[in-house]
């Protein structure tokens, strides 16, 4: 067989724009495939929900590729380690209640068995915006390629739907951060608005996390680091266990959404 360019080229943007327009309407719409966001669409896939990750980079994974400092592994206690023995990520222990982990093999597991439970992630894609229905209720993401804003291109966006939105986008919150600025103080927090991450306490910082997790404002779930940036606890340097645990916390949450709408 000789092979032909142009059926190479057909091939491509035939299958990506029909699963880009499979995932136009969906059940559960994330911004950011780091370790919570992917955690969560895994949850949610597996209870048969139509979910769908936009990550705005050209790689999954977050910020576990780089472990700690550049050191690529990430540490996980006890409950974090089910997580992970449930993806079969292998873990080594290193005294009790500590376990490590190859950050790119976690990386690389979690997403092939997100992928596998029937999440789409689509990467290079920024949210931008939200969309929200006539009392305000976040109902959707608009979507930009993110090299568009990387050139500073005047391009419009498109839109999805989705019956529940997951902040998943880490440190900088950056959806709860797009709902006070567009939709008012109006965030589930003291003062409405994103209080801001506190520093390093891990203990505290972890155990905050999954208390965190929660729907923030109507129709908008956060989880993972954006959920401690948004109530305003403590970072926790290179453990991760919370950020699976929140996760998970986060699809539930989802689910319980998902059957009231
Ligand atoms: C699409 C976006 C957008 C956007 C951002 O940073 P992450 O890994 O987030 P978490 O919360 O899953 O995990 C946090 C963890 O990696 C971490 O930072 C820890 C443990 N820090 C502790 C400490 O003390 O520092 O992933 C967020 C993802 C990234 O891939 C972003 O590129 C992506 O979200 N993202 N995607 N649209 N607007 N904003």
């Amino acid at each position: 067989m000789k092979i032909d360019e142009i059926t190479i080229s057909r091939a491509i943007i035939e299958s990506f724009t029909r699963e880009f327009l499979d995932n136009l309407e969906v059940d559960a719409a994330i911004a950011g495939a780091g370790p919570s966001g992917m955690t969560a669409a895994y949850y949610l896939a597996k209870q048969g929900v139509k979910t769908v990750i936009f990550e705005k980079n050209l790689r999954v994974g977050g910020g576990m590729p780089g472990g700690g400092m550049m050191f690529n592994r990430i540490v996980v206690q006890e409950e974090g380690k089910r997580i992970l023995d449930e993806f079969e990520v292998r873990t080594t222990k290193y005294q009790k209640g500590y376990y490590v982990a190859d950050s790119l093999e976690t990386v690389a597991t979690i997403c092939s068995r997100t992928i596998k439970a029937g999440v789409k992630i689509f990467n290079l894609i920024s949210v931008e915006d939200v969309m929200i229905d006539e009392s305000d209720r976040i109902n959707g993401l608009v979507l930009n390629w993110t090299a568009t804003s990387m050139a500073k291109l005047h391009v419009d966006p498109l839109s999805i739907r989705s019956k529940v939105v997951i902040d998943a986008t880490g440190h900088d919150a950056e959806i709860c951060r797009i709902v006070v600025k567009k939709l008012g103080p109006k965030l589930r927090t003291k003062t409405g608005e994103v209080i801001g991450e506190k520093s390093m306490l891990a203990d505290a910082g972890e155990k905050a996390l999954v208390k965190n997790t929660k729907e923030a404002y109507p129709g908008l779930v956060v989880t993972g680091m954006a959920a401690n940036a948004v109530f305003g606890s403590p970072r926790m340097g290179a453990i991760f266990g919370g950020m699976f645990l929140s996760g998970k916390k986060a699809a539930e949450v989802s689910l319980g959404l998902l059957k009231k709408a």
